[in-house]
């Protein structure tokens, strides 16, 4: 006898949850974490930077796929971070006072242009013709972490997760403060409490966009909801040790696949409140978070060890406009694409160039080889099939008699 639609969608249900218990025993089986608890203890998100290549893209590339995330472990070398984590600190107090230059001059009354050639104050002309000046990119005050910054395990995971040329649209510090020595607790916000967060989802999926409403200051968010792709990759590059007690990431694991957002308008969630199933990453300093800017994160509220000093950098595919918009004079100071003079540029390391060209009015930004290598595969498999076209249309009529192409049921 058929089925009616009801018996068929009562089945469709049982066979999608039975799909759904087959998928965590699976995971259980496997010794795959299933619940934040376990993921924690485990630190299964983590990976060591000194596997093969192949493992440690594979690791990580599953992981961000799973829980939204990934941790690799070990990228700067021990002797190195010391001298990376005191150049962070110095940086901070540089690009500190050159914003609060900037802002100020623009309060004073000064253009941007005006301001660009007054001593002490570092703005650069940008890519994007018409747009006024911006405060230079923070890598030309980190010279020694710029030698990392394209680690070839990194940028391998990028590139897997992403697509094959990349840009890095944005580069800033995070230092979140410890106690301090009068007392005062440390943590984002200042108030040192363990129960606070402040959720987001980062760029091009951050909501708020930077700027809300003002169309000056607005940098662009995709709307909800979020097609299921990573668009853009955050990493966190941590130069202390960070776990519960002294500066790890909160994150909600498996979140960038839940079609809410912290800061929806509509999806009923405190941006500052604690949610079931999240907790704080654990990883030494030289290590590497980099998560799927879709993954729900805060930074840490409350930081009991030392001040936590971070570097974090927003990565995104060729085809991501990572610089379309906010032309208006307080976006100099914002953190999109931050320019680099040619002179600035050259001195980057070799293999990071390619990676920040976009970012020098001077350079052209030409698509890298693998693009090429794929495009120029296709091109030849065209003109090979519109000459078999020519020469022997009869063998050609009927050459795809074997593809079928089905329509998704809803
Ligand atoms: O401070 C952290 O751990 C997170 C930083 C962050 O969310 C960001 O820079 O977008
Ligand atoms: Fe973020």
């Amino acid at each position: 006898m058929t089925k009616s639609i009801e018996e068929l969608e009562t089945e469709k249900s049982r066979l999608a949850e039975e799909m759904r218990q087959l998928d965590y025993e699976l995971d259980l089986r496997r010794g795959i974490p299933t619940t934040a608890e376990a993921l924690k203890e485990s630190r299964a998100y983590a990976i060591d930077a000194a596997l093969p290549v192949e493992e440690v893209v594979q690791g990580c590339s599953d992981a961000i796929d799973r829980y939204g995330f990934c941790v690799v472990d070990n990228v700067i070398p021990i002797d190195c971070i010391g001298e990376i984590k005191r150049e962070a600190e110095k940086a901070e107090e540089r690009v500190e006072g050159n914003a609060r230059a900037v802002r100020e001059g623009l309060k004073q009354g000064k253009s941007l242009e005006e301001l660009a050639k007054l001593d002490g104050i570092e703005l650069r002309p940008v890519c994007r013709r018409g747009y006024p000046p911006k405060i230079v990119n923070d890598i030309v005050w980190l010279p020694k972490y710029a030698v990392f910054l394209a680690n070839a395990r990194i940028t391998a995971i990028a590139k897997a997760v992403l697509d094959d040329h990349l840009r890095i649209g944005q580069l800033h510090l995070r230092h979140i403060s410890g106690t301090s020595e009068d007392g005062s607790p440390g943590g984002w916000f200042g108030t040192g409490r363990p129960d606070l967060r402040a959720w987001h989802t980062d760029w091009p999926h951050d909501l708020s966009a930077y700027g809300g409403g003002d169309p000056d200051t607005n940098v662009g968010c995709i709307r909800q909801p979020f097609p299921d792709v990573t668009l853009g990759l955050t990493m966190i590059w941590y130069l202390t040790d960070v776990d519960e007690d002294s500066g790890g990431t909160f994150v909600v694991p498996g979140s960038h696949r839940d079609p809410r957002n912290p800061r929806g308008p509509n999806d009923g969630i405190s941006v500052g409140s604690p949610i079931s199933g999240d907790m704080q990453i654990s990883a030494k300093a030289g290590s590497v978070f980099i998560q799927d800017s879709r993954c729900w994160h805060a930074s840490p509220t409350h930081n009991n060890g030392e001040k936590r000093i971070a570097i974090v950098n927003r990565w995104s595919p060729w085809w991501i406009a990572v610089d379309g918009y906010a032309s208006g004079p307080a976006s100099s100071v914002n953190q999109v694409c931050r320019p680099l003079s040619q002179k600035e540029f050259e001195a980057l390391p070799l293999d990071l160039q390619p990676l920040m060209r976009h970012l020098c009015p001077s350079q052209k930004d030409v698509l890298q080889q693998p693009v090429l290598v794929r495009a120029k595969a296709a091109d030849e498999r065209t003109k090979w099939g519109f000459r078999l076209t020519k020469e022997h249309p009869e063998k050609v009529a009927s050459a795809n008699d074997h593809i079928k192409v089905r329509i998704k049921p809803n």
